[in-house]
């Protein structure tokens, strides 16, 4: 159903359709493909709600082998996730939809520019999440008003294994680097699901178009998947950069380059990207400040100012704090001195998270002797202990 226009939607509007009320399901689900285009969906299919049989025994092994990492929510209620029916028992059908959110640039360009961020390209634009749930919704209730029926909507935070459930919907199909890949947006289509008790006809599955290929696991800066398919959430920079709390694990630092926040390249690289095309949402289009800001800008970021900066933006979710450790393992792979002020001055930052990234850029920008001395100085009054111990171990690796 992801390709052509049928002519029922065309000549009846919803208020027509439920006057009606004798549309076949074939009639039905052409006037749904219809409407979720007018509400802006790029591609939408039907699937069976036990569909994804395999999804579910995969899940548990990512699961078993901890590569969710600190991500708890994921972890929780796995027989919701992997089977649509145990998440609601109503559930006879499946309507999986995407919104294309193309880049209009090269989104590893700004990878060679080493003194700004690289924000990865869902991040640039307004939250997915608010503009998805409202189309999501206003088709469901299309739906209840055209054919009646119960209805869920969901969209990323839900317990629903929404890869799997496209590709089963025949959106395209789980590539190796485990994301959707659809034949006419390639990697760049975001995904929501309506559960609805309605019976609609199917989609067929989309098959595996990888073939032999495996840029993307060979791009890939950290070395996250283990295997085709599978993924160590944990090396992953879309991790790190975002769900992680902490302190970005020492071995990942160098490898992040500059990206601040997420990580496209997996998605770049792949090939069936050339038949791409960007987005038609301006909303979720690339915010002009966003697309290479500069680091020492944000930087110098306090609460009120990077609220206002990330307002509408899926940014704002990770917090001030979080979001300057990533700005400061940046600086640290920058290799321009002229960013070491805007380190220091973070030295004294409130956040022990920000003051312990500063401590590692410092280490990679400073020569051996000037670290040495600036520890000297400010372990005096450093009263945490894990900024203490990035100052020992950051002293050890520091340039010579
Ligand atoms: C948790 C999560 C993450 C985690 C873990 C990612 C992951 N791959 O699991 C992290 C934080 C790392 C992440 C990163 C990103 N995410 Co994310 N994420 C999710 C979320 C919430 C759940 C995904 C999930 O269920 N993971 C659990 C794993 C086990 O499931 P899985 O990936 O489907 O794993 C399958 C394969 O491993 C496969 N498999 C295993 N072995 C084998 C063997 C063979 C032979 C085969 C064929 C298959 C196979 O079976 C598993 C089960 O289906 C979804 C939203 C949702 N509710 O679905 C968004 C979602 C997947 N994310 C999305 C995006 C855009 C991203 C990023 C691109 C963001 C960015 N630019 O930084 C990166 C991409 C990183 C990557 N390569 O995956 C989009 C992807 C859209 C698409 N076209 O696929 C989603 C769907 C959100 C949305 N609503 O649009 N994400
Ligand atoms: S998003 Fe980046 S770090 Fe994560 S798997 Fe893809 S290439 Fe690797
Ligand atoms: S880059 Fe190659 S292997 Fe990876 S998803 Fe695209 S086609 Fe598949």
């Amino acid at each position: 159903m992801a390709g052509g226009r049928a002519g029922v939607a065309d000549l009846c509007g919803p208020r027509l359709l439920n006057a009606a009320h004798k549309l076949s399901s074939a009639d039905l689900k052409a006037a749904l493909g219809n409407e979720a285009r007018a509400l802006g969906f790029d591609s939408v299919g039907v699937t069976d709600p036990d569909a994804i049989a395999d999804a579910g025994w995969r899940f548990r092994e990512f699961l078993e082998a901890g590569a969710h990492g600190d991500m708890d929510w994921l972890a929780a209620s796995p027989e919701r996730r992997a089977d649509p029916r145990v998440l609601w028992p109503g559930v006879r059908s499946v309507i999986v939809l995407g919104v294309n959110y193309g880049p209009d640039e090269n989104p590893q360009a700004i990878l060679a520019q080493r003194m700004r961020g690289a924000i990865s390209v869902y991040a640039q634009g307004d939250d997915y999440h608010d503009l998805i749930k409202k189309r999501l919704k206003a088709l469901a209730r299309w739906l209840v008003a055209t054919s009646g029926g119960e209805v869920k909507v969901f969209v990323d935070t839900a317990a629903v294994m929404e890869k799997p459930l496209a590709q089963a919907a025949g959106l395209g199909w789980q590539g190796k680097h485990t994301n959707l890949v659809s034949r006419e947006f390639g990697s760049w289509l975001f995904l929501g699901a309506i559960f609805t008790s309605l019976d609609l006809p199917r989609d067929d599955t989309d098959t595996d178009h990888c073939g032999s290929c495996r840029a993307c696991l060979d791009i890939c800066p950290t070395a996250a998947f283990p295997a085709p398919y599978k993924l160590d959430a944990r090396r992953c920079i879309s991790y790190l950069t975002i769900e992680n709390k902490g302190p970005i694990p020492r071995e990942f630092r160098k490898a992040i380059g500059n990206r601040i926040y997420g990580c496209d390249d997996c998605l770049a690289v792949c090939p069936w990207n050339k038949f791409a095309q960007a987005g038609r949402e301006a909303k979720l289009s690339a915010r002009d400040e966003l697309r290479a800001p500069s680091l020492a800008d944000l930087a110098r970021l306090d609460d009120a100012a990077f609220r206002a900066l990330f307002a509408k933006s899926p940014v704002k979710r990770i917090g001030r704090g979080r979001f300057v450790r990533n700005v400061l393992i940046a600086i640290g792979n920058s290799g321009d001195r002229a960013l070491i002020v805007e380190a220091e001055r973070l030295l004294d930052d409130e956040s022990p998270l920000v003051r312990g990234a500063a401590v590692w850029a410092l280490s990679q920008l400073m020569g051996r002797g000037e670290f040495a001395a600036s520890a000297t100085r400010v372990m005096k009054t450093e009263p945490d202990d894990t900024v203490r111990a990035e100052w020992g171990l950051a002293g050890m690796n520091a340039n010579p």
